[in-house]
């Protein structure tokens, strides 16, 4: 009998040779492999070293349960895309490495990244739930031993009344800054030796993520306190994780439906109200505005000849270019299918024609391999043509240079395609603009 889709899966998955992980440079392979590693020795060490007592046992277990409450409660949208929300793991993990032996907040992750993994729509690859785990896991327990250092009268076993519970309360916030730190130095780690270009301070240095790593350390410090005075106040803390983390997901949410999720630019719903809002700038200001629509030629050749997902793949090199040839103020958003539109302010017609034939000829040199491991395999030329309509000091409406931009448009692909057309509009007397062929057309192309 032949074996159900889930055996072959998991069969798939037991077969070492085909885990994701042996794909990886060897040098981030040694790494990722060698910190869960490293991981399972010192918990089996601790694990030896350490007297099982029965109401650490159950404060552990109440401290997981917790964890476990707040992960599985949290919408599936939010395991959708790693990164998409934090999870606050870290803030039921502190106060196991600061209650309890270390062996405890180091073994607290694994099953955490266990229940996530399965949570998770698209379960991701399980050697980076392991290694997220096995960081959190050596920074605690690292927290766990720095602690310890403290002498009693600072911070001790249990936290005290007036002073020391001031002094104990700062030890606590002083573990959870190094745990953290050291967290964040083992994933910046791969991040760098994955890609070596990667610049960490943007990703570090916004409001986003300087908001969830205060609400972190601010939550993991306050349900250590609460935790200490009374184990079963960790109940309580449950709901306020919930909503930090609800409240962190909502603003990524709102960023995400202004995107088109295929490409990155701005969809085009959030398109036409940004173009709208700087249209009324440019009349108001009266400055000089352009607009062009570029449509990818003949695209459906090559779904029809690679399938969709070479399609997409091209459909991302083609926006890598849009992005690399505009301005920071320039407007880029998915039009439709294969279609694109840029808003141009403080642009002359001019000017708009030499920054669409710029993009035009750079899409036209590029060259996008259908398979990437295959080097010597086919690739996949693309062409496109740009229509581009333009607002002279005179008033207008977004929806007449969309009508304009897309006559060019049309225009371009009637005279052979691989080709930028204008249209002005200066009161009712439209016409084609007069561009030079040779400036203007794709070279070998058919002159207009
Ligand atoms: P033309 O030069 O006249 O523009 O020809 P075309 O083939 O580009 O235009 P047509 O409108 O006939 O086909 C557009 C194609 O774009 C059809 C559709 O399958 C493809 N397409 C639209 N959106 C996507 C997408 O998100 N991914 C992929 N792979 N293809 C898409
Ligand atoms: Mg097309
Ligand atoms: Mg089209």
């Amino acid at each position: 009998m032949p074996a159900s889709p889930v055996i072959r899966s998991l069969l798939a998955r037991a077969a070492v040779r085909e885990w994701a992980w042996w794909r990886l440079p060897w040098l981030l392979r040694c790494y990722v492999g060698a910190v869960p590693l490293v991981m399972a020795g010192l918990i089996a060490y601790s694990a030896s070293q350490t007297t099982w007592r029965q109401d650490d046992l159950a404060k552990f277990g109440l401290l997981l349960g917790c964890a476990m409450i707040s992960v599985a409660a949290t919408h599936r949208n939010a395991y959708v895309k790693p990164g998409m929300v934090r999870d606050f793991i870290t803030a039921w993990v502190l106060p196991a490495a600061i209650l309890l032996p270390p062996v405890y907040a180091m073994m607290m992750p694994i099953p955490l990244y266990l229940l996530t993994q399965s949570l998770a729509p698209r379960p991701r690859v399980i050697y980076k739930r392991l290694f997220s785990a096995a960081v959190i896991s050596l920074a605690y327990g690292a927290a766990a031993l720095l602690f310890r250092v403290f002498p009693a009268s600072f911070a001790g076993s249990s936290i005290g009344a007036g002073r020391h519970a001031l002094t104990w309360t700062v030890a606590v916030a002083v573990c959870e800054i190094v745990g953290g730190r050291i967290n964040h130095l083992l994933i910046v780690g791969a991040i760098k030796l994955s890609d070596p270009s990667v610049r960490l301070a943007s990703l570090e240095l916004n409001r986003e993520a300087l908001q969830g790593d205060f609400a972190e350390f601010d939550l993991a410090i306050l349900i250590t306190v609460v935790v200490a005075v009374n184990p079963v106040l960790a109940i309580f803390a449950v709901p306020t994780v919930l909503l930090a983390r609800r409240f962190m997901m909502h603003a990524q949410l709102l960023e995400k439906s202004r995107i088109d999720t295929k490409t990155g630019l701005l969809n085009s719903s959030t398109w036409e109200n940004e173009a709208t809002a700087e249209i009324a700038r440019a009349t108001r200001t009266r400055s000089p505005l352009s607009l062009a629509l570029v449509d990818i030629d003949h695209f459906k050749a090559v779904n029809d000849t690679y399938g969709h997902l070479v399609g997409d793949k091209a459909l991302r090199a083609v926006t890598d270019a849009l992005r690399s040839q505009l301005r920071a103020y320039d407007l880029a958003g998915r039009f439709g299918g294969e279609e694109f539109a840029i808003l141009l302010p403080h642009t002359h017609q001019a000017n708009a024609l030499i920054i669409a034939e710029r993009l035009r000829t750079r899409i036209a040199a590029m060259s996008i391999r259908v398979d990437d491991e295959d080097e010597s395999g086919p690739l996949v030329k693309l062409t496109v043509s740009i229509g581009v309509s333009v607002m002279d000091n005179a008033g207008r409406e977004l929806t007449d240079l969309l009508a304009d931009a897309d006559t060019a448009l049309y225009h371009a692909k009637e005279n052979g395609r691989n080709k930028t057309h204008a249209l002005t509009s200066s009161g009712p007397r439209a016409h084609l603009a007069q561009i030079a062929p040779a400036v203007f057309s794709a070279p070998g192309s058919p002159n207009r």
